[in-house]
């Protein structure tokens, strides 16, 4: 039997269809978890229980859905509330600066805060982007991005987060987090979860490139997995009270993520205890009431698929409570959620307009740009939202790069005889550094890859320029050839150069743009753009050729990266408008590099396992993509199949050096892990509902303008105004058991706080190192501590804790670090819960995953 969306999405969710026919399926948890305004979320909580219980049905459900897209200035605004000034919300991309607008920062990518291995550094940019959004008039940041986590090395927007190390990720993600929503913007955590590749993601996107599937690829994982890789950086997430969450376009066990009840009223809110909002992606939503009932809590962009002018919620919500099929409970919820979230970061305090417009540059525009309505009016502002952030874009790029190769050769002196600057990558895009929407294409230095994870560049200090600027101020020569197919004139200047500095790049995106081929994913894990032609030109001519790479992730240097004419390797990552001031702050030693790979660095792609999905292998019905890695991805995989990399995760060198020793272990009194019991309150409504069908007919004399979402609908015919061709289907069949329940719920062991039972996150040991900086400048140290949990299936040594220190000459300091009840305990399947395993555990401490000179076991634990 073929099945149309909403079969799928009503079986699944009564998860019926999986089991049968052989594939995995999610199973069912209802009812969705009502918000109980925990901790920090109190005083939030308790205003938004106050609004809520003065709006009516319409004005609550206007709240959760957003106006369409392209109908309002921001990628995703919601209704508004007019009668009590709560106005429409603004949700904007990206996670690395404001998409689609102008005089704004674009800060350096995620895996590139990732590489400075620097908790500060994260606050910091997350504040500066927080500001700069804030001045913008918009409310939600949809970033950061912790999903993909990277267990596919190619996936086409790894670098839009951190790194596929779920605790250096977890860090970094809730630092970001904190310093946007100290700023007084919402957070979005993203993409929740296992949106790892962009091959399937979307149906008709899959379609676009010539596949006939019917849905989205399913994610299939286990329970241990989840908890112990993919979930854990949301924990965090949660942990750092964050307000909203926008669910995925793929399938987790062949139910999708913005209807699948494990991964939201289970995970999410009934184990972590989430009290914010789940935003859909776009057009990630597949069902109204499934995915009401499943825990999602407002619809983006509002509309079924863009410009249908018809929305899952909108009027089929208020249909939806009208006909008792959605408890009043629920919606009560969605709002509760989201204007919790609103009150907690301040929002209101800070609360001014858009003032620009994500759908023209142009100062006047119609207010509903894609339909061409409404009134005529400014529609960009304008403002400059910068402040000084280009210091901190330029100091975060530096201090991202990766120093993996250094024969003597670095840092620069300003006294070469003459500089060669090589490749493409070294120069500006011909059509500008916007030249291409979202950054979809490949011409010149890439600062950035492509797809809604992009903001327009300011301006982009190219490598070229900076360099050029530096041997000017020593009165050398330099000379520029950056065309990678003549390789011919590339040797004939790195013959006469007493340093070849070669740029060379690797790009991937988001799936609705292809670039060269590419569909988002990479095709490949080798350089763009003849780039290993390139370089060995360089170094065949040139004894002293220094490599700079631009990349979304690894490549292959392999045919490269031993030659003894390469007397450097940098990997600068992806690090925003600076670039070449970054770059050039490293190479001429003004920075200490100090940063360390965020991922290991393979001999072939095949040695990372993991491959991602880009045949339909399941014939018209959703690709399957099977974990069975589980927790072996990156180092962890590598360590387990004694792969040997080029450069391993965590490594990295300094202009000088360090020493590592004295590494102590003391154990702290904590008290004895309690699983969580007892029972919820009951649910609340919030205000009375007006049942009669009458009072939701659109309002006379409103001028409706053209694909726009409102919570209004035409006649009393519910059913007709519904216009659901499956309308009434599920009361008798698919209605999930429990999901329309308001009575207490048993609370799950794992529960308890934000981000799970407090007792995770209780100290348990305190362990100190002593560091020393043994060489003669100043420099950084990333003290990374692994953990060996033990036990038969698992990885050798799994990162735990981390820190960026600064140490002067000779300089030798204590660092001092923790380690918690969840940094040493496995997910037990069974029980349900985390449990520290009897297999013994020990400790390492070093700099790098395979530099680990201290070693300690850890005495049994509580
Ligand atoms: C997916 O199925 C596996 C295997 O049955 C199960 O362990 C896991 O909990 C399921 N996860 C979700 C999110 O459905
Ligand atoms: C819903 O939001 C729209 C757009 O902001 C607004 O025009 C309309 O009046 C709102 N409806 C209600 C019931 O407040
Ligand atoms: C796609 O596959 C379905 C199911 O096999 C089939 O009915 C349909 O005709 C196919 N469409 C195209 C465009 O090939
Ligand atoms: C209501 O939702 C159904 C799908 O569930 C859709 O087909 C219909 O067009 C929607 N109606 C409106 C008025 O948006
Ligand atoms: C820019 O890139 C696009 C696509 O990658 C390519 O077609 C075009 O020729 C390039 N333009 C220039 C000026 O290099
Ligand atoms: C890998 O992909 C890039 C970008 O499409 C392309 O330039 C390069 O030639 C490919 N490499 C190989 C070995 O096919
Ligand atoms: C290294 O560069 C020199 C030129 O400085 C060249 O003569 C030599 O052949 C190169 N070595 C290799 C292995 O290519
Ligand atoms: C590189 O070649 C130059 C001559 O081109 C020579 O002076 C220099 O000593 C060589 N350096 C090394 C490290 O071999
Ligand atoms: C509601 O009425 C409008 C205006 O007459 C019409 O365009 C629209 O199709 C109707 N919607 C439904 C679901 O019948
Ligand atoms: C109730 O309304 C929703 C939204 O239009 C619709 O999907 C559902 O089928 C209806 N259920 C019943 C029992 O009428
Ligand atoms: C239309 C609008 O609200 N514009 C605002 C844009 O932001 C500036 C600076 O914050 C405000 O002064 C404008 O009122």
């Amino acid at each position: 039997m073929k099945l149309g969306w909403f079969e799928v999405a009503a079986l699944t969710a009564a998860s019926v269809v999986s089991a049968q026919d052989g594939l995995a399926y999610s199973p069912p948890f209802y009812p969705s978890p009502w918000a109980e305004g925990q901790g920090e979320w109190a005083e939030a909580y308790k205003r938004a229980v106050d609004i809520v219980s003065k709006l009516t049905l319409a004005e609550k459900v206007n709240i959760t859905t957003g106006t369409g897209w392209g109908l309002e200035r921001c990628v995703g605004q919601t209704g508004s509330v007019p009668r009590l000034n709560i106005p429409s919300m603004c949700l904007q991309d990206s996670p690395l600066g404001v998409r689609f607008a102008d005089h704004n920062s674009a800060f350096p990518a995620g895996i590139n805060v990732a590489a400075t291995w620097d908790k500060r550094l994260a606050y910091l940019r997350g504040h500066a982007m927080g500001e700069e959004f804030s001045d913008k008039g918009i409310d939600v940041q949809l970033g950061p991005s912790a999903g993909p986590l990277g267990v596919h090395v190619d996936g086409g927007r790894n670098w839009e987060g951190f790194s596929p190390d779920p605790a250096l990720t977890g860090v970094l993600f809730a630092e970001t987090i904190k310093g946007i929503q100290d700023a007084g913007v919402i957070a979005t955590a993203k993409h929740y979860i296992l949106n790892e590749q962009e091959h399937f993601r979307q149906e008709p996107e899959a379609r676009g490139y010539g596949f006939n599937v019917s849905d989205s690829v399913s994610e299939n994982i286990d329970d241990k997995t989840m908890h112990e890789l993919y979930l854990w950086p949301f924990a965090d997430a949660v942990r750092a009270g964050v307000g909203a969450i926008m669910c995925s376009y793929n399938q987790i066990n062949n139910s999708y993520g913005c209807e699948n009840s494990e991964t939201l009223n289970k995970l999410l809110k009934a184990e972590l205890g989430f009290q914010g909002f789940v935003m859909s992606d776009w057009s990630a939503q597949h069902s109204g009431v499934g995915a009401a009932l499943a825990g999602l809590d407002m619809s983006m962009p509002g509309d079924t698929a863009f410009n249908t002018g018809l929305s899952f919620w909108g009027a089929n919500l208020t249909i939806g409570v009208l006909n008792g099929t959605i408890p009043q409970w629920r919606v009560d919820d969605m709002v509760v959620r989201i204007m919790s979230a609103y009150y907690k970061v301040g929002r209101d305090k800070k609360y001014i307009p858009p003032n620009f417009s994500s759908w023209t540059r142009d100062e006047y525009g119609f207010s509903h740009h894609t339909v061409s309505e409404g009134p005529y009016v400014k529609v960009n502002e304008y403002v400059d939202v910068q402040r000084d952030h280009a210091d901190l874009v330029r100091r975060i790029g530096a201090e991202s790069t990766v120093l993996l190769k250094n024969e003597g050769a670095l840092p620069l002196s300003r006294k070469e005889r003459l500089v060669a600057v090589l490749g493409e990558d070294a120069r500006s895009d011909p059509w500008g550094a916007n030249g291409c929407n979202d950054r979809g294409c490949l011409n010149g230095t890439l600062a950035m890859g492509w797809g809604s994870g992009t903001a327009n560049f300011p301006y982009l200090v190219t490598p070229e320029q900076a360099i050029q600027n530096e041997v000017i101020k020593g009165r050398g020569n330099v000379f520029t050839n950056s065309d990678n197919w003549d390789l011919t004139r590339i040797a004939a200047l790195a013959r006469q150069a007493s340093v070849s500095l070669v740029f060379v790049n690797a790009d991937a995106g988001e799936g609705y743009i292809s670039v060269d081929g590419n569909e988002g994913d990479r095709n490949n894990i080798t350089l763009w753009k003849n780039g290993d032609n390139v370089v060995k030109t360089a170094a065949n001519n040139c004894n002293n050729t220094i490599v700079v790479i631009h990349s979304v992730g690894p490549v292959l240097v392999s045919e490269w990266y031993d030659h003894p004419n390469v007397t450097g390797i940098l990997w600068a990552g992806l690090p925003g408008q600076e670039s070449g001031n970054s770059i050039a702050d490293v190479l001429y030693g003004r920075v200490n590099p100090g940063a360390k790979s965020p991922f290991t660095w393979g001999k072939t792609r095949e040695a990372y396992g993991s491959p991602l999905v880009s045949d339909a292998n399941n014939g018209y019905g959703a690709p399957q993509s099977d974990f069975t890695q589980g927790v072996f991805i990156d180092y962890r995989h590598f360590d387990k199949f004694n792969e040997t990399p080029i450069y391993e995760f965590g490594y990295g060198l300094s202009y000088t050096t360090f020493e590592f020793s004295d590494l102590q272990v003391q154990r702290l009194n904590a008290s004895k892990y309690t699983p969580t019991t007892g029972q919820t309150e009951p649910v609340k409504t919030f205000g009375e509902i007006d049942y009669d069908a009458s009072k939701y007919i659109f309002p006379e004399g409103l001028e409706r303008i053209h694909e726009f979402i409102y919570p209004w609908f035409n006649t009393t015919d519910l059913k007709g105004s519904s216009a659901d061709p499956h309308y009434g289907w599920e009361d008798s069949r698919y209605i999930p058991e429990g999901a329309k329940e308001g009575s207490a719920q048993p609370r799950l062991p794992a529960s308890g706080g934000e981000g799970g039972n407090p007792g995770l996150y209780e100290n348990l040991f305190r362990v100190s190192v002593t560091i020393k900086n043994t060489g003669n400048v100043a420099g950084d140290e990333v003290p990374q501590l692994y953990v060996s949990l033990g036990g038969p299936d698992e990885p050798k040594v799994v990162l735990r804790k981390f820190d960026r220190l600064h140490l002067a000459p000779s300089q030798e300091v204590v660092w001092t670090t923790t380690l918690n009840r969840r940094d040493l305990a496995n997910w037990d399947v069974a029980a349900q819960n985390w449990v520290i395993t009897p297999y013994p555990k020990n400790i390492y401490v070093g700099n790098s995953s395979r530099k680990l000179p201290l070693k300690a076991s850890l005495p049994k634990a509580q």
